[in-house]
């Protein structure tokens, strides 16, 4: 009996410390404009661990969630001062996707028809009062821990395998919204195509375990020079692309001119060697009514003079 009951104990334990740290990773907006009730679960939400944020009213929720600090869960009575629970529902899913952020609506009353109609809306959990701590406990637990998973797989999908920086498709989807929303404002931009000099050969001399470990090294350096304000990517084999973040031509230009350099300077050690790589980088302005697609073939064109004129140069 005793050692049937050791292992429970110490999967019980290892799920109470798991929930823990799905739910202090957890950032909830707690809306409710009854101060009684609002503490109430603030107070079972902060024993549970979670991040809260809390509101009075359905106009401060919103507006909280517009400043984006990050919050994964909204926790909201069905009838707050200035909207219902759907309201406040419908105004969210016109901004945020289901895997963007949970909705979960607390109700009383007799009404039972909220629950359903709350999730035909596009409610992610519905919690009838009264409610037991533990199946509040629990339905939370399960919200934010479907949100992580969901988070994980969105940042796996959006990832390179072999150097951890963003993926092609992302480079697309992410990319093409940057440029609306930066031409939209009146804004130009410029993107960029970085291209490997005659990594084939690399490859063929050295190897193709070699020629990884230069990807991953070029990417990780390439990262560290462009850092968070730009997008970076692999768009494919050894070929990187860069769409800057609200830079003219020439700022881009003198950019690009950095990390060339940077790269052409630095020496990577593999295989008891210390290899030279050098790049060549098309760069093209973002300006007027193209494609993202047109965009980027307008870098490609001028990358292929990059390559064409010697390599190892910036052509835009
Ligand atoms: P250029 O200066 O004109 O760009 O010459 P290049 O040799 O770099 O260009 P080419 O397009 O002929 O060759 C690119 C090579 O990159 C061919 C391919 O085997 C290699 N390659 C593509 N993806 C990977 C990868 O994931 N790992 C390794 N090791 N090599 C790759
Ligand atoms: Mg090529
Ligand atoms: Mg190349
Ligand atoms: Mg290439």
């Amino acid at each position: 009996c005793v050692i049937k009951n050791q292992p429970d104990s110490i999967t019980h334990l290892i799920s109470v410390v798991d929930r823990a740290l799905t739910n202090a990773r957890t950032h909830v907006l707690l809306a409710d404009s009854a101060e009684a009730s609002r503490a109430e679960l603030l107070a079972l939400l902060k024993k549970q661990q979670f991040n809260v944020t809390e509101a009075g009213s359905g106009a401060e929720a919103l507006r909280l969630l517009d400043t984006g600090n990050g919050i994964d869960i909204v926790l909201s009575d069905i009838a707050l001062c200035d909207m219902t629970a759907y309201g406040l529902l419908k105004e969210i899913r016109q901004r945020h996707g289901e895997d963007a952020l949970s909705v979960v609506a607390v109700g009383a009353g007799d009404d039972r028809t909220h629950a359903a109609k709350f999730l035909q809306s596009g409610g992610t959990e519905f919690i009838q009062k009264p409610m037991l701590i533990e199946e509040f406990n629990s339905r939370l637990f399960q919200v934010a821990n479907i949100q992580k998973r969901i988070q994980a797989l969105h940042s796996i999908a959006a990832r390179d395998y072999l150097t951890d920086i963003y993926n092609r498709r992302y480079f697309f989807q992410y990319g093409s919204r940057m440029v609306d929303q930066c031409l939209r404002r009146g804004g130009t931009t410029s993107i960029a195509i970085i291209d490997i000099d005659l990594f084939k050969r690399l490859n063929d001399t050295y190897g193709h375990e070699v020629g990884d470990l230069v990807l991953k090294a070029v990417a990780k350096r390439l990262r560290a020079l462009i850092g968070e304000e730009h997008l970076l990517a692999r768009l494919g084999g050894e070929e990187f692309g860069i769409l800057f973040n609200e830079l003219g031509i020439c700022a881009a230009h003198d950019f690009c001119e950095t990390v060339r350099r940077d790269i052409a300077a630095a020496k990577v050690v593999a295989d008891d060697e210390e290899l030279s790589i050098t790049i060549s980088i098309g760069l093209a302005t973002i300006e007027g009514p193209e494609t993202f697609d047109n965009y980027l073939h307008a870098a490609d064109q001028f990358l292929y003079m990059a390559k064409y004129d010697g390599r190892n140069r910036i052509v835009s």
